[in-house]
């Protein structure tokens, strides 16, 4: 037996006692065991230990000139001292935008920030006025100081004021700025730059919207993008984020056609109550209000000395307008000097993620990380760390079909007037052909465009809010519509040589209809040879180089839409997004046209009426479109063609 310690004994006795006493007095009147349990599992405020982070986050409100003040929130290494600052001012909450706490910075902030978290800079996320935690009213890419914005205030002056206070208020701080941020929170960036703190040194816009009638978000064109409601109803019904539109159909295809003309989906779903909507309905054409906010005309009258880095995707679904033009239009004042354009291979803002990839196309390098870190990090170091030249060629573009970066010095390469080369028309041709050859023979083609059947962008059934269909819609294989009676298709002989392209083609279509306005598609296409061993699934792929869509009331002014006189030609000549492209040998060239793109694109009535927001029922009317390819009336794609002799 064991010996028991006369202490361990009393213990035992005295436990014994305690529990006899318990049972005695556990009587149904006495105090319950919930007494002693809390009255409610969340804390007050529960503080996460961060004596093990490696960085600081600091959630402070800046007070902006007129008072109201923007939550922002300061992400800073450990022990950092003179290190430069990176601003994004977002829609999108800052709070999130900055990560989910993490004892370590890389672990917090997202893909798009490890290599600046491990190179010492300071990152900060501000929520722009009216969203998320800043205070202030909202307002939708909120008008420059102007006509259309009469207050002291706007995304200048609010940049303004938040880059001057963090530089006197973060002492880590060098006093150096950078801002960086993609779609609006590029939009944020070109704002600053209108009137820049003397603290900005450098800027990224990353596919920055810029003019969202011409082609950005909104429209393109003046065709209305019936995606946009769910971002009206997600930015503009609350605060923070409300959930996109509620679906009455599982095919989106079906949901729009069923519900009539843009405005009348937007009351079916109590959008009109949205003051942006209302707005929006208000000014259908390129008018004043459009004008005053078209980012890219304002950047070239008021150029920055702000070293600047436009980005943007070659296949980007979203904000395809902005960085080009804007380097166009800087470039045209003779601004170049200060700023750099790079063009990679993705999607709307896939420069911020991983860039393996876009859909079908693989590229032999992340060309995402290659852009933030041989050129954003090398650019922010040079000019916010007086690090070595960034030495970065003015302009960088992917040659997705040879896998690779290109630098040039001038960009685009070929062009209307004023470029190292002029544009080479590309002739539609009798029998479906294509062809560098002018017509020599009179020839058309007809369909008839049925706005009851409008061609769909996608294969239905369509998800707007299927995010990976949406991200890779612009290379989608177009073999699912090149058999369909309302689409035209042409194509060339299969190519001996490469034809290399770059800069922006032209569509130059001359067409007529038995409507009174109506839509323009067209569609640049490589198609890849039958059979493609490299990649089996791509034989035969009909890629989408450049396409884009125009409405037809705009051919002759932006601004003042006139009818369409039925039964006689018309011009229809609008530029095509940007393109770096080789069409091998063993491939064709093809051109696809057709008059919708639904339900991406609101359908044009084809009948000219005030508003085609506001189309009503009877207005909707099948026309019969011709288009022309005659010698003396020559449709084309005009393609920015130069010599491929470095090829293969
Ligand atoms: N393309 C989005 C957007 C930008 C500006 C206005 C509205 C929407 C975005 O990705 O932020």
């Amino acid at each position: 037996m064991l010996a028991i310690p006369v202490r361990t004994r009393i213990a035992a006795l005295v436990a014994m006692a305690a529990s006899l006493l318990l049972t005695a007095t556990a009587s149904p009147a006495a105090p319950q065991p919930a007494a002693s349990l809390p009255s409610n599992d969340i804390p007050v405020r529960f503080l996460r230990p961060t004596d093990h982070d490696d960085y600081v986050k600091r959630v402070v409100m800046i007070p902006m000139r007129d008072g109201v003040r923007l939550c922002t929130v300061i992400v800073i290494p450990k022990g950092a001292k003179d290190a430069p600052i990176i601003l994004t001012r977002t829609p999108y909450n800052a709070r999130e935008r900055a990560g989910l706490d993490n004892p370590s910075v890389q672990a917090t902030l997202s893909e798009t920030d490890w290599d600046f978290a491990a190179n010492n800079y300071i990152r900060v996320f501000q929520d722009i006025r009216g969203k998320y935690g800043s205070e202030g009213a909202y307002l939708m890419t909120r008008h420059p100081r102007g006509p259309f914005n009469t207050t002291k205030t706007d995304d200048s002056t609010d940049a303004w004021d938040t880059i001057d206070w963090l530089v006197k208020h973060v002492p880590e701080s060098n006093g150096r700025v950078g801002m960086m941020g993609s779609s609006y929170e590029g939009w944020t960036v070109v704002m600053a730059l209108l009137d820049p703190h003397p603290a900005l040194k450098a800027a990224v816009p990353e596919s920055p919207m810029v003019d969202g009638w011409m082609g950005d978000d909104w429209y393109h064109y003046g065709a209305f993008r019936l995606n946009s409601f769910d971002y009206f109803a997600e930015q503009t019904e609350v605060r923070g984020l409300a959930p996109p539109v509620p679906r009455t159909a599982y095919d989106d295809y079906e949901g729009f056609l069923a519900a009539g003309s843009a405005a009348d989906y937007a009351t079916a779903h109590g959008l009109d109550q949205l003051p942006w909507w209302r707005t929006m309905l208000a000014h259908p054409s390129y008018d004043a209000f459009w004008q005053a906010q078209a980012l890219d005309k304002l950047v070239a009258a008021h150029p920055s000395n702000v070293p600047t880095l436009w980005e943007q995707g070659l296949w980007d679904q979203e904000d395809m307008w902005g960085a080009n033009h804007s380097w166009r239009a800087l470039q045209a004042a003779g601004h170049e000097a200060n700023n750099w354009l790079v063009i990679g291979p993705w999607y709307h803002s896939q420069a911020n993620h991983f860039g393996w990839n876009l859909g079908p196309l693989r590229w032999p390098g992340d060309t995402a990380l290659q852009f933030r870190r041989d050129m954003i990090l090398k650019f922010f170091n040079q000019y916010l760390k007086n690090g070595p030249a960034a030495n970065l060629p003015r302009v960088s573009v992917y040659s997705p079909a040879q896998s690779r970066w290109e630098g040039f010095q001038d960009w685009p390469v070929a062009c209307d007037h004023g470029c190292a080369h002029g544009m080479t028309p590309l002739y539609l041709r009798n029998g479906a052909a294509l062809s560098f050859d002018k017509p020599a023979t009179d020839g058309s083609d007809s369909y008839v465009s049925d706005p009851a059947r409008p061609v769909p962008f996608l294969p239905r059934p369509v998800r707007l809010l299927d995010e990976a269909a949406w991200q890779t819609w612009l290379v989608h294989d177009q073999r699912f519509v090149d058999g369909r009676p309302d689409v035209l298709t042409y194509q060339t002989q299969v190519l001996t040589h490469p034809v290399k392209i770059q800069g922006a083609p032209l569509a130059d279509i001359i067409a007529s209809t038995t409507g009174t306005d109506g839509d323009v598609v067209v569609k640049l296409i490589d198609v890849y040879p039958s059979q493609y061993p490299p990649q089996p699934q791509m034989g035969g792929y009909e890629l989408p180089v450049a396409l884009d869509i125009f409405r037809g009331r705009y051919r002759n002014s932006f601004e003042h839409p006139e009818a369409i006189p039925p039964g006689a030609p018309q011009h229809y000549r609008f530029t095509l997004p940007n393109q770096n492209y080789v069409f091998l040998p063993g491939h064709r060239i093809m051109v696809q046209i057709q008059s919708t793109l639904f339900p991406l694109y609101d359908r044009n009535p084809q009948t000219f009426v005030n508003n085609p927001l506001t189309a009503g029922p009877g207005d909707y009317r099948k026309a019969t479109i011709t288009v022309l390819h005659s010698p003396s009336q020559a449709s084309a794609v005009w393609l920015p063609l130069v010599p491929s002799g470095d090829l293969r």
